[in-house]
């Protein structure tokens, strides 16, 4: 982590680094798709990173697990991963970095001085201003102070995680620290939420990849990047069917769940969570927490934890907005109809953009 890295272009490093053309036109195409973008977008993608300077980044922890971190470093694309950290300068990450004590404080002096009003300032975690911010003090300094300080020369702020987007777990009630979230102290620079508990990697790395290339994406009404957080989860959920249906698994071990039928009534969050995870999935696109027979927990919305009452309570049918009342849709052979058209749609529009992947791949090539 040195400072002088930031002068290197990205074209630089990935030729230092032995990283093959192929492999760097795969990784533009993937993030285009990743991001909705048209397919050609990936050309733009990758003329833009070649020339781009490595931006200095200031990765900053406060309240939180690390879960979002080691979603982020023990990605299952390691070499998405590698590229990453070798399209960014990360300069400053108490959590990674070797450095530690007062060697650590100079360091982040050191990069917010050199790269004042360029840098990219990461945050997970959200910060306790109760008690005069002592509940997370680093260096003598507390967190709310380290976060004031730090933004101030930021380009852009980048939040991972649901801590540092909206408070999250730190401010479950009764929030005895006074958490809350980075957009409550800092509003004068542009904030990216990438929100989850923990976030989803690819999602992460996209969200940098297009900032450092095209600028901040479409955002939600959240601060979210649209192309990850425009659909909600039941959207596209492939149990979606089971139900427009009205078919729900009752117990964890009814048959119902061994048929994989919707886990509404076991109080799946789904239908009011804003997130990849149907489509995206996790571990290398293996499952994701519905896939496995778990409810959507309804981790990457503002209150995960207060909102909706327990876990495994169904939600209200009245939040379900975006589709018809389960009395509607039960037995109605027309609802089943949507939801199997929905899905069919689905993996019709996958299919065009694989083809159209792979035609990129061998244009590219
Ligand atoms: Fe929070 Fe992240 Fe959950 Fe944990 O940094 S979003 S508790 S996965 O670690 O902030």
């Amino acid at each position: 982590m040195t400072t002088a890295k930031r002068l290197e272009t990205i074209e630089d490093v990935l030729t230092a680094n032995g990283v093959s053309r192929r492999t760097f036109l795969k990784f533009c195409i993937s993030t285009a798709s990743f991001m909705a973008l048209a397919p050609s977008m990936s050309t733009v993608i990758a003329k833009e990173l070649l020339k781009a300077r490595r931006p200095s980044v200031i990765y900053l922890s406060f309240q939180e697990c690390t879960g979002c971190l080691e979603s982020l470093t023990r990605s299952y694309t390691p070499s998405v991963e590698n590229m990453i950290f070798n399209m960014v300068s990360l300069d400053y990450d108490d959590t990674l970095m070797a450095a530690a004590g007062k060697q650590s404080e100079e360091a982040l002096d050191t990069v917010i001085k050199e790269n004042y009003g360029h840098y990219m300032m990461v945050v997970d975690g959200a910060v306790p201003l109760g008690n005069g911010g002592v509940y997370n003090t680093q260096g003598g300094k507390s967190a709310v102070q380290i976060l004031t300080d730090s933004a101030k020369g930021a380009a852009a702020i980048v939040c991972v995680g649901t801590c540092s987007s909206f408070g999250g777990i730190p401010l479950a009630h009764p929030n005895p620290t006074g958490a809350v979230p980075v957009s409550d102290i800092i509003t004068d620079k542009p904030i990216i939420n990438v929100s989850g508990c923990p976030p989803i990697p690819a999602v992460i790395t996209s969200t940098l990849v297009h900032y450092v290339t095209l600028g901040v994406p479409a955002l939600d009404a959240h601060h979210r990047p649209l192309a990850f957080f425009g659909n909600t989860i039941h959207d596209r959920c492939y149990r979606r069917p089971f139900f427009d249906e009205g078919k729900f698994a009752k117990t964890f071990d009814d048959e119902g769940a061994r048929n994989g039928w919707c886990l509404y009534e076991l109080g799946c969050k789904g239908p009011t969570t804003y997130n990849a995870c149907a489509t995206t999935k996790w571990n290398e696109g293996t499952s994701f927490p519905i896939e496995s027979g778990h409810p959507c927990l309804g981790c990457s919305e503002p209150n995960f934890w207060d909102r909706n009452g327990s876990f495994y309570a169904p939600l209200a049918a009245g939040l379900i907005s975006s589709v018809a009342p389960i009395g509607e849709a039960a037995g109605a052979g027309a609802a089943a109809g949507v939801g199997t058209a929905a899905l069919s749609r689905l993996r019709n529009r996958a299919k065009v953009r694989q083809r159209a992947t792979e035609k990129q791949t061998s244009k590219e090539e």
